[in-house]
């Protein structure tokens, strides 16, 4: 066996050692100390990676999620496992789902995650159609999308077109420089000490401040006594380019997935709709999207790598602006360590502090698949090789510095795996 077939087995051996260990019999935990409960898009990325070792599994992780459903639509972005309650904070108690109508009888968080799922459901599904069509999974699966894009469409987009997120959580892109000022004009209305139990498991400096959680809580406890009601005078409402492209990519998919249980279909114009709504949030001088404060008026005009998102999308006409911007000295695509959640050259970068510099792969996942797409093939698949060097380099860091490649965050992180396993198996 050659060097580089060795080196490939052990990191497919590696992956999925991570991928078992995090395994709680019908889903994933994104890691088992920091993250012990399930999350919405962690759940959906690791389905991607888990395809490839079990399609039925990951169609349960999927369809867990889905169990836990909201009757308006939504997908929370955590559902609690009851037996770890105090090892996660805000726990299943501050969120008080149970109190709603309009929710599934298990504990979940009340806000969203990116909108990656169905496109997760259609890869599942073609990794092995025979199983899927003997489980009905498609079937299955189909009318859950449909009612979580509904809620996307109806309750959570403006009217042209972008997805509006309540909660710096609901990006997955919790603490990028894009809500730094949206946050700091909400009313920290919290009282007492806030646990983090967090910081037991990951670097204080690298993790959002105390004060920032003391504003995301009460961002919470506003929309929860509001009785989550998506109105108009919530104080944190942002236009995003990251889950406005998500949500054009999903629907391209429930597109294909519609046609493929002989049903009906909305999706291709939501697509649209989605993808040319995108253009409002185009930044000429930055050569990228950015995100758009409802509350304060303002542009956020940072070069973030939820910016790029959309070159995910087909018919994006930006591509080659989109491009230059990853190649050049802001991302340097092939000569930083995979891609960068912000600007290299910003004063608002940092290194290795959450979602303000390090390298997440969830995002290479994204930019790989839009180079593969688009043809630009070399550079997909160093970016691949990259993202399985890094992860087994660093134990499967949950973001790396995109310098030197220094394992931050939590280890043996389950998208980490996840992805690098699937770039690796192509
Ligand atoms: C809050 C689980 C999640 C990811 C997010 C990431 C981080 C949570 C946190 O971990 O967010 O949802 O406690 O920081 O930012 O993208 O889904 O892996």
């Amino acid at each position: 066996m050659s060097a580089a077939s060795g080196s490939r087995t052990d990191l497919i051996g590696a992956c999925i050692t991570v991928l078992e260990q995090n395994w709680r019999g019908r889903y994933t935990v994104p890691a088992s100390g920091l993250y012990p409960h399930q999350w919405s898009w962690d759940s959906a990325f690791i389905a991607i990676g888990l395809r490839h070792v079990s399609p039925r599994r990951a169609q349960q992780e999927l369809e867990s999620l889905f169990s836990a459903q909201w009757a308006d639509g939504r997908l929370p972005h955590i559902v609690f496992d009851a037996g770890r309650n105090d090892d996660y904070s805000p726990g299943a108690d501050f969120w008080r789902s149970a109190d709603s109508a309009s929710t599934p009888p298990f504990p979940t968080s009340g806000i969203i995650q990116p909108p990656n799922h169905a496109w997760a459901t259609w890869l599942v599904h073609l990794a092995d159609p025979d199983e899927s069509a003997r489980r009905g999974f498609l079937e299955r699966a189909y009318p859950r999308l449909l009612a979580w894009h509904e809620y996307l469409s109806t309750r959570r987009t403006s009217p042209s077109g972008l997805i509006v997120l309540r909660h710096p959580w609901e990006s997955g892109t919790d603490n990028s420089p894009f809500w730094d000022a949206p946050l700091a004009a909400v009313d920290d209305t919290t009282d007492g000490d806030i646990p983090r139990p967090d910081l037991i498991h990951a670097d204080p400096s690298e993790r959002p401040s105390n004060a920032e959680y003391g504003r995301y809580l009460s961002l919470v406890v506003r929309y929860r006594d509001g009785g989550w009601i998506d109105d108009d005078e919530f104080p944190f409402r942002l236009e995003d380019p990251l889950a406005t492209a998500l949500l054009a990519r999903s629907e391209l998919v429930l597109h294909e997935i519609a046609r493929e249980i002989g049903q009906g279909s909305p999706h291709l114009e939501r697509a649209h709709t989605a993808t040319a709504a995108l253009e409002t949030l185009w930044d000429e001088d930055l050569g990228c999207y950015i995100a758009r404060d409802l509350v304060g008026g303002g542009l956020q005009r940072y070069r973030t790598v939820a910016g790029l998102a959309p070159l995910i999308l087909p018919s994006l006409t930006r591509r080659a602006e989109l491009l230059a911007t990853l190649r050049g000295d802001a991302f340097a695509l092939g000569r930083a360590v995979m891609v960068p959640s912000h600007d290299l050259t910003a004063a608002t970068f940092h290194p290795s502090r959450y979602w303000r510099g390090p390298s997440w792969f969830n995002m290479a996942w994204l930019i790989a698949v839009a180079l593969e797409e688009g043809g630009d093939l070399d550079e997909a698949r160093a970016l691949g090789a990259e993202m399985g060097r890094a992860a087994l380099a660093s134990d499967f860091a949950e973001y790396v510095d995109p310098h030197t490649g220094a394992a931050h965050g939590t280890r043996r992180f389950s998208w980490t795996a996840a992805l690098a396993l699937d770039r690796v198996c192509g």
